[in-house]
């Protein structure tokens, strides 16, 4: 098995520039990218590729959308910023759509994912204390084993992956972890009465694309609501049309409490994350207790306005389930005997990789580079497969020729 990883003398110059000035944070594929239109990405040799890892699912729009650069463009040479001391006018503008959307009372805009998980466990701990009536620092929330929520202190905290947590402690007390996917042990740790959330991924991202079994989050949600405990959905990968439904909480009609967006909510042009709620858990908070200074900012709020339009208009939830099905239908007739398992929903999807070779999959990102696709292995042995959603079926076609070929080797 031999990967001839051809870098040119030009990509050679942004890698090694990368590696002496940027911080060590990342071991990426060696591929330098500076153009991108829909389901492509060209880098600097200007070879062009397909993006099956779509930014982790922030690009679900594709690359550089022209309706969300024209809006983007737009507002941006009349107002970008005016920070919450004052009010812009565009912001009420978004609250009401974003929350008519998805159906909820009220909108907390803010910027990064891991803000609108912290965002969300605050006022989880607000309703715990003013609403519930939790003893004052009493309040827990459960998380669940191999989850993904971000990298701050906090939220690694509850992290069970040794790399995100390793020399980063100590850490904050006041959660507790059970298995995902596992309905027993929810009831198990909803006994306490001093929980006040359930936080989950519908479908977990970073652990591989983890489909947990049908029913799943429906019967949480019903335990929760039965115990009076408040379910939080991460829907910040999996959310906005990319396992085929607005939501994936929508495949089993689950309305979580508190409803976490952000990557694909700006089209991939800016950090913008939404949490949704009803007003008897985001009013808890009041003036001064909460915020950022980017959050709600006007361009941000133009730009997701779009974003949101655009998923309907160009029916993407709809395409994403068709191709998606399409996908693993093609990637499970390949028969490939070291492809040990595909799975996923919509165009969230994941292959697993079983070789004795431990670099495997790896190795056949690599070579899926030189033959024009990338895409990223995650915990050795996964590589997921999430292109944006406006991808044809030709193009899907295209992609299995490619993957294909490039497995021939292994
Ligand atoms: C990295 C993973 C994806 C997320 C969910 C919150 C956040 C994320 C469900 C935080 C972020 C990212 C961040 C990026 C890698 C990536 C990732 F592999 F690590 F898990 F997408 F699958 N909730 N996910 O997936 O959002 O603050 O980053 O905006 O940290 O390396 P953020």
């Amino acid at each position: 098995m031999q990967v001839i990883n051809t870098t040119s003398a030009r990509t050679q110059y942004y890698l090694e520039r990368e590696e002496q000035y940027g911080a060590h944070n990342y071991h990426p594929l060696p591929v330098v990218l500076n153009r991108g239109k829909g389901v492509f990405v060209w880098d600097v040799d200007d070879r062009r590729y397909y993006d099956f890892l779509s930014g982790y699912s922030a690009i679900n729009h594709g690359h550089c959308h022209p309706r969300i650069m024209e809006s983007f463009m737009e507002q941006a040479q009349r107002l970008t910023l005016t920070s919450r001391a004052f009010h812009n006018d565009v912001l009420g503008e978004y609250a009401e759509y974003i929350t008519r959307f998805f159906g909820y009372d009220k909108v907390l805009p803010m910027n990064t994912g891991v803000e609108a998980v912290e965002t969300g466990l605050k006022l989880a701990r607000r309703w715990g204390y003013q609403v519930k009536g939790v003893p004052t620092n009493k309040a827990k929330i459960i998380a669940c084993g191999d989850n993904f929520h971000g990298r701050t202190i906090n939220v690694i905290s509850f992290s069970t992956d040794e790399d995100s947590r390793r020399d980063f402690g100590p850490f904050n007390p006041g959660y507790e972890i059970i298995p995902y996917n596992n309905i027993t042990a929810l009831q198990a740790a909803l006994q306490d009465k001093n929980v006040v959330a359930f936080l989950v991924e519908p479908i977990q991202g970073e652990a591989g694309v983890v489909v947990p079994d049908e029913g799943y989050l429906a019967k949480a949600a019903a335990m929760c609501r039965e115990a009076n405990v408040l379910l939080i959905a991460d829907e910040i990968q999996t959310g906005l049309a990319r396992t085929g439904k607005m939501l994936a909480c929508d495949h089993e009609n689950v309305r979580p409490d508190i409803l976490l967006l952000g990557k694909a909510l700006s089209g991939g042009t800016m950090p913008v994350s939404a949490v949704l709620a009803d007003d008897e858990i985001m009013l808890t908070i009041k003036p001064g207790d909460h915020g950022s200074t980017y959050g709600g900012n006007p361009l941000a709020c133009k730009v997701a306005i779009t974003a949101l339009q655009v998923l309907v208009d160009e029916k993407m939830a709809e395409n994403a389930a068709v191709q998606g099905e399409h996908l693993r239908t093609r990637l499970l007739a390949m028969n490939h005997p070291h492809i040990s398992v595909v799975r996923g929903k919509g165009l969230f999807n994941a292959i697993v990789i079983n070789h004795p070779n431990k670099e495997a999959a790896w190795e056949i990102c690599l070579e899926m580079k030189e033959n024009g696709l990338l895409a990223k292995p995650t915990h050795g042995d996964r590589i997921r497969f999430a292109p944006p959603l406006l991808i044809s079926r030709a193009q899907i076609d295209e992609c299995i020729g490619i993957i294909s070929k490039s497995m021939e080797k292994f």
